[in-house]
Order: C-alpha cells, then sequence, then structure tokens
C-alpha cells in the first residue's frame, strides 16, 4: 500500500477490499485476482448476480444485489459480507413496504445503488412503472425498506444519489432511456428537497466517440475529492456484434455537479477478461459501487460482469485523479 493520501473525504473504511496492484500493470484500475468475487449460482434460484452495490455497515458489509431468477425475472436480494468479498445472499427477494399501493410492488427491479445519507440507507434501482423508471427506498438496518415515489417519469435508469445534499437538496444522476435497449443515453442530474418531487435537471455529460460513442450512464455514488466529485460510469460502443460496455471516471464541480471538470477520454476498465466477454449478454463491465478509505486513498469498485456474475477492481485515489486530469476531454 503506498504513503496515506488525503483526497477523498469521508469516513475511514481500514477494511476494505483489497489487493495490490499486479507486478508489471500500469494501469489506473485493475481486476482483482480472484475474479468474480460471487458466482451466478450464489443462491439456488438465480440464473446470474451481478450489477450489485455493496456498502460498509456496522464493522462489515451490507448489500443489495441484482439476482435474475430462473424465469429470467430480475430481483433486489439483500446480501451480507464481513470482508466484502465473501457474501451471503437473501434467498428471497427484499420485501419493500409502501404506502402508496400505485407505486410497489412492482414486477421487477434491476441495477441498485446504496447510498448513506445522514442516518438512512438509501436504494434506487431501476424499478417498473409502466416501463423502467427510478425506484427509491431507505433502509436504517437492512431488515425493513421503506418505499418511495419514484423519482422520475418512465422511462429511465441507473439512478445514482449524492451522499449528502446540494445546495440545501438531495442530488441525483440518472440516464432518461426508453421501453428497450436504448440506443442512446446522456447522464443528467436533479435535485430534490424532500427525496419526492425532482426538479432543476441539468445535463451532466453526453456521449462521444470510441467506448462511449452510442450512451453512458452513472455509476457508483460519486465519491466527495479535494478534487471534486469523483464520478465512476459506464460508457457504451455500438460494434457489429451489439453494445460494449466499459468503464470511465469524470471529476465533477463540488457545489455545481452539472459542470465536467476533467472527463477520462480513454476507459479505465473494458470488457479484457472470459468472465467480462462471456456470459448472458457478452462484453459488459457495469460499475455500481464503490468503496473508500481516504487515509490510504483506496477504492474498491464492484461490477456487474457480462450481466452474469460479479467483479471487484482496484485503484488508488491520487494515481486515478492524476489519470483521469492527464488524459482528459472535457
Ligand atoms: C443496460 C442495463 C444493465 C445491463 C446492460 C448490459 O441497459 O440493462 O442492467 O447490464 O444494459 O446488458
Amino acid at each position: 500500500m503506498s504513503a496515506a493520501k488525503q483526497t477523498i473525504l469521508g469516513p475511514e473504511l481500514p477494511n476494505i477490499p483489497w489487493e495490490e496492484r499486479p507486478k508489471g500493470c500500469s494501469d489506473p484500475v485493475w481486476r482483482y485476482s480472484k475474479n468474480p468475487i460471487i458466482p451466478r449460482d450464489l443462491i439456488p434460484s438465480s440464473n446470474s448476480i451481478f450489477n450489485s452495490a455493496a456498502i460498509p455497515f456496522k464493522g462489515s458489509f451490507m448489500g443489495v444485489f441484482r439476482c435474475d431468477d430462473k424465469t429470467r425475472t430480475c430481483h433486489l436480494h439483500k446480501g451480507r459480507s464481513a470482508d466484502g468479498i465473501q457474501w451471503q445472499i437473501e434467498p428471497d427477494p427484499i420485501s419493500f413496504s409502501c404506502e402508496e399501493s400505485e407505486i410497489g410492488p412492482s414486477l421487477y427491479g434491476y441495477d441498485p445503488r446504496v447510498c448513506l445519507i445522514d442516518d438512512r440507507y438509501y436504494v434506487t434501482w431501476c424499478n417498473d412503472y409502466h416501463g423502467p423508471t427510478i425506484g427509491v427506498a431507505w433502509t436504517q438496518d437492512f431488515e425493513s425498506f421503506h418505499q418511495l415515489e419514484n423519482a422520475f417519469l418512465p422511462y429511465n435508469r441507473n439512478g445514482v444519489l449524492f451522499p449528502r445534499k446540494i445546495g440545501g437538496n438531495f442530488a441525483m444522476l440518472s440516464r432518461p432511456s426508453d421501453r428497450g435497449h436504448t440506443p442512446f443515453g446522456d447522464i443528467f442530474y436533479s435535485e430534490s428537497p424532500d427525496m419526492c418531487y425532482w426538479g432543476k435537471h441539468r445535463v451532466v455529460m453526453k456521449t462521444r466517440g470510441g467506448w462511449q460513442g452510442i450512451k453512458i450512464g452513472p455509476g457508483p455514488i460519486p465519491i466527495e475529492t479535494t478534487e471534486g466529485w469523483l464520478l465512476i460510469y459506464h460508457g457504451v460502443l455500438l460494434s457489429c456484434n451489439g453494445f460494449v460496455y466499459s468503464m470511465g471516471a469524470a471529476l465533477l464541480d463540488i457545489e455545481q455537479p452539472w459542470n465536467v471538470l476533467y472527463r477520462t477520454h480513454p476507459y479505465l476498465l473494458s470488457p479484457q477478461t472470459p468472465y467480462e466477454c462471456v456470459g448472458d449478454t457478452p462484453n459488459v463491465v457495469f460499475p455500481c459501487a464503490a468503496l473508500c478509505d481516504p487515509p490510504t486513498g483506496r477504492i474498491a469498485v464492484y461490477y456487474g460482469a457480462a450481466d452474469t456474475v460479479t467483479g471487484l477492481a482496484f485503484a488508488q485515489v491520487d494515481e486515478l485523479i492524476a489519470f483521469i486530469k492527464a488524459y482528459s476531454e472535457v
């Protein structure tokens, strides 16, 4: 581990899952050598477990996992882990309580993110309401989950909250979409005074060529750093064999996150290993969560691989920020 870094703001996480960069590797992001950490069949009902979120909880880790069952319906399951690597996932999906019968329960849910704001863990996900939109719920104990109003009209995917209020409001990134395998997608920013009514919509980033040529979407909860919000995101290229999902990162202005300060021109991670290239949807790297330890600058990213299994990748924040700045094209 390299010397202490003070760039990330937030509480320390000395037990962050971690593995040093392999010898001979100079990439800013590297894979865990024992990937995938979660196989597709970890629970009896699952066809696949991917695009999932982990968060520190009382000295260990909790997670909300996308488990597609053998009818190929997507559900959200709770999981727990002592080390962030070996997970126990509940066999049954999370049961959300919802006062508004028009909203819940829904037919499917996928691609969850988990965000701690004050004393509540908020779960956001792609929720079914006459098509995909952004579901929102909160829990304090990972036992009872309280579902709120959907954040947006259909169709939308990848609702990603900021871990604190901005300008006095809750803040969320998302990617407006269509009903299907959307052939477009840019990242937008919205604010809410109460987690119910969302507005002040701003465009953050749009597609550009290469690996982020057809759509982009926010990934893990943005990480607050002294250089801006570190946003890890996915970008999609359309090849003759279909979509290819890679991972990149940007730095957003702290007070006005719709202003992009820096943005990677090359990708940080693209599907290259067998478990990223072969699966139910080949060639997908899809980050949904990041843990970080401010005193050491270590970052651990959870990502779905080939819509089938879950992998871990690592980075050092100072190196990552230096890379984003050195190879930036805003
Ligand atoms: C996106 C979402 C993700 C999925 C990805 C690749 O549109 O549906 O859940 O991982 O496509 O198939």
